[in-house]
């Protein structure tokens, strides 16, 4: 079922579905209350998360952004190319757009902009940025959880295409059926367009490992944010630094799985629940996989795509991949 439109005041036409506290109650409850604890990572991101996540960004060793930024400088006028003149550009997780800056440039009469965010201060921010710089184009802001079921907006100029936008590599939170049936609801939304994906690729064990365990500790202290969050917004008193941040590569499953891990016996309060820790219990808060072209391709046709065009950096640690959809 759709999630009711809250009214805001401003921008005018700002379409709001943001989660419900009651929710993020009732996933952390049965995470935590689960045999082998966890936390979703969706919920990183309020507006403190996000600004945590910026920051990882500028990390020297988390080299994802910074190559698909690369990436995308050197082959965004062939991507708009290839995306085609007036289409509908619909990004999931919009972030500050910068990437999606790259595209704006080169895309040819852009029927409108539709970026989807968890984040309300960030997508407020960055609609208001772009609407300044880009006066001509059409924005229609989407504030959700985008895979949730929600009413995508419809530009005033009629699109000649719908074309989705996942940038960052964030496909690789999701797990591998997820990600699937996540990926087979844009193709049926973008069916006769496309996606224009970012996959972050298997390589060297070691680089993997120093891009999650940075040495400014900003992951850690990202990771550690959700427990603040909870304390925060479900009266719970996790005492944070009681916990570590533990982030490592599983070779077999080929990806990053971090945690925080209880560094003693302890019982958090949650409201009136309690949540007992033994000493070294963890509490799975996010997987990041890392795919090669030949699995992610495998993953697109199971999901209703045909692999299309794929761009690389130098060192092949990085792909942005346009994928046509091919379902219906
Ligand atoms: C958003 N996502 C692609 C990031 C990643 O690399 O999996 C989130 C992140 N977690 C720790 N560092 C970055």
């Amino acid at each position: 079922m759709a999630t009711m439109r809250k009214q805001i005041e401003y921008p005018a036409r700002f379409y709001d579905f943001e989660p419900e506290r009651e929710q993020f109650r009732a996933d952390v409850l049965q995470g935590l209350q689960e045999p082998r604890k966890k936390l979703s990572s969706k919920y990183f991101y309020d507006d403190e998360g996000s600004q945590l996540f910026e920051q990882i960004c500028d990390q020297d060793e988390y080299y994802p952004t910074r190559t698909e930024l690369s990436i995308m400088q050197a082959h965004a006028r062939e991507m708009a190319e290839i995306l085609g003149p007036r289409c509908l550009l619909i990004e999931y997780g919009s972030g500050s757009s910068t990437k999606t800056r790259l595209l704006l440039d080169e895309l040819s009469e852009p029927a409108g902009y539709v970026p989807i965010d968890i984040s309300k201060e960030q997508l407020l921010g960055s609609v208001t940025a772009l609407s300044l710089d880009y006066p001509d184009l059409e924005v229609l802001p989407v504030c959700a959880d985008y895979t949730g079921v929600f009413e995508l907006p419809r530009p005033g100029r009629a699109a000649a295409s719908r074309v989705a936008y996942f940038p960052g590599s964030t496909i690789g939170n999701f797990e591998r059926e997820q990600a699937r049936h996540f990926l087979h609801q844009i193709a049926l939304v973008c069916q006769g367009g496309g996606l224009l994906i970012g996959v972050d690729l298997q390589k060297d064990f070691n680089i993997l490992h120093r891009a999650y365990n940075d040495a400014q500790g900003i992951t850690a202290r990202f990771n550690k944010h959700l427990l603040e969050r909870i304390n925060r917004e479900l009266g719970a008193d996790f005492q944070v630094q009681h916990f570590g941040h533990y982030a490592c590569y599983n070779p077999e499953r080929a990806r990053i799985e971090m945690h925080l891990v209880s560094l003693c016996q302890q019982t958090v309060r949650i409201g009136e629940i309690d949540i007992a820790f033994q000493q070294g219990e963890s509490i799975w808060t996010e997987s990041s996989h890392k795919y090669t072209l030949a699995s992610f391709a495998h993953l697109a046709e199971e999901a209703g795509f045909r692999v299309e065009r794929v761009w690389t950096d130098q060192r092949g640690f990085f792909s942005v991949q346009y994928l046509r959809a091919i379902v219906g």
